[in-house]
């Protein structure tokens, strides 16, 4: 509990205008030092406390409300309940397994994991955003306002999955620094827009481009506004693959703002740090990109694998691509108690990055064996793929069910840890709950 409090209050300890700023869209005027709600503000300050606020016109800025502050209830995100905020700045929270169960991710339940600071939703409009498009391998230059997507291109709609390459570090011996994720910062939502190549294609892609990558409205937490908090991108072939998009819209409605409102980019099945939120540029690169979180150690992880807390020069790190399989267990919720001699049904998602699912067993005795899943298709390439099993437990006390899942190459997730790696990506070990069989 404790450690779920953290969030708010860290925050607030070392930047209180900033962390208005962050959580309410707070905006402080600098003489008076009094905090302007905005309306959108309010209401999301008001929902998190659950009441109106008569007096919030006279709050002063930077002051963490008593009803936080002096409570044991976990902070949570307004328009995010029941993620679990991490102890870290800025804002970066994650999805417990069991509500992650739905077949497609509401945006309440989808993980946020920022860089930077988010641009205030304040100084967001979608009607005067634009997006350009550049770089050394494009033919033109092309600056294009959401209304012109909209119009000149066609729309698509795919589920995608997005997970972050660090899910699962919490696991890793011996620790490795960034996010303490365990395993809820993936997410599977429904993704509307326009295909990145047809606006790559309506720019001009010349001979000799090789990557594709983004550049976003968001700010570096040092406030310095010529440093770049992040700046990812993919290979040319994943670009222009029919489900990379630039989205407006996530299951029909605007994007939340902490997931990139008012436009994204969406390629999924790749460390989800290459879905630029806030889009504002797409450049096209004669030569591997090589903005912010694109270099040195991050997102990279050894070419060959190396001992557990082995130091590794950046010249034997390779980029991570494609996601490894994995899968969750999203219902029942870990700790459950459950009847001895009755069947149980139990259900999760699983993926596999560019791949599908062939495959997912369960086992209730800490894998000596394995039951097979039933799995359906997934809605489209690149969805997650819905699992049911039913399983029956003959005697009373502690299970732990364990879900592993094998992907159309035959690699299968494995049953501990995958291999250590210097910054804790890629952990696609098996998701495991405990089930009290009374
Ligand atoms: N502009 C911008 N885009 C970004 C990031 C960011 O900090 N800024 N974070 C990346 C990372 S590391 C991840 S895992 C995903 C998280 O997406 P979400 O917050 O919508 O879940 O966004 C990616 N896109
Ligand atoms: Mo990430």
């Amino acid at each position: 509990m404790a450690d779920k409090k953290r969030g708010i209050h860290e925050l607030y300890d070392q930047d209180p205008l900033e962390a208005d700023a962050l959580i309410w869209g707070r905006k402080t005027d600098p003489v008076s030092r009094r905090g302007f709600l905005t309306n959108s503000g309010l209401v999301a300050m008001s929902a998190a406390i659950g009441a109106s606020i008569p007096f919030a016109h006279l709050m002063p800025g930077g002051l963490i409300p008593a009803a936080f502050a002096q409570s044991d209830e976990p902070f949570a995100i307004p328009g995010k309940e029941g993620l679990i905020v991490l102890n870290d700045r800025p804002l970066n929270a994650e999805t417990p397994a069991h509500l992650l169960d739905d077949d497609v991710t509401p945006g309440r339940y989808l993980f946020v994991r920022n860089n930077g600071r988010p641009p205030a939703v304040s100084t967001i409009d979608p009607d005067t955003w634009t997006l350009e498009i550049g770089g050394e391998s494009a033919e033109r230059n092309v600056t294009l306002s959401i209304a012109e997507l909209k119009e000149r291109f066609n729309h698509h709609s795919y589920q995608l999955q997005m997970e972050c390459g660090g899910n699962g570090r919490s696991e890793f011996v011996p620790p490795t620094a960034g996010n303490q994720w365990s395993v809820g910062a993936v997410g599977c939502p429904m993704w509307t827009g326009v295909r990145l190549r047809d606006v790559l294609e309506h720019a001009g892609v010349k001979d000799d481009a090789v990557y594709v990558a983004y550049y976003a409205a968001d700010t570096h937490l040092s406030g310095d506004t010529s440093t770049v908090p992040i700046s990812r991108g993919v290979p040319l072939a994943k670009a222009l693959e029919k489900e990379s998009l630039i989205a407006w819209a996530m299951n029909g409605e605007d994007i939340p703002h902490m997931n990139g409102y008012p436009l994204r980019l969406v390629c999924g099945g790749w460390p989800a740090s290459v879905c630029g939120k806030w889009l504002t540029r797409i450049v096209i690169r004669n030569k591997v990109h090589d903005g912010p979180k694109m270099t040195g150690a991050s997102y990279r992880v050894p070419c060959e694998s190396v001992a557990p807390g082995s130091d590794v020069p950046d010249d034997q790190l390779c980029i991570i691509e494609s996601m490894p399989v994995k899968s969750l267990i999203t219902y029942p919720k870990s700790g459950i108690e459950h009847g001895a001699g009755k069947a149980l049904a139990v259900r999760g998602h699983a993926w596999a990055g560019d791949r599908d699912v062939k495959e997912v067993r369960v086992s209730i005795d800490f894998g000596a064996t394995w039951k097979r899943a039933r799995v359906a298709s997934p809605a489209n390439r690149l969805a997650w793929q819905r699992w049911h099993a039913d399983v029956e437990f003959t005697e009373r006390g502690y299970y732990e069910l364990w879900a592993r899942a094998t992907d159309s190459a035959g690699r299968s997730q494995p049953m501990v840890l995958p291999g250590w790696n210097p910054r804790g990506y890629l952990n696609n070990a098996c998701h495991r709950i405990a089930v009290q069989v009374v």
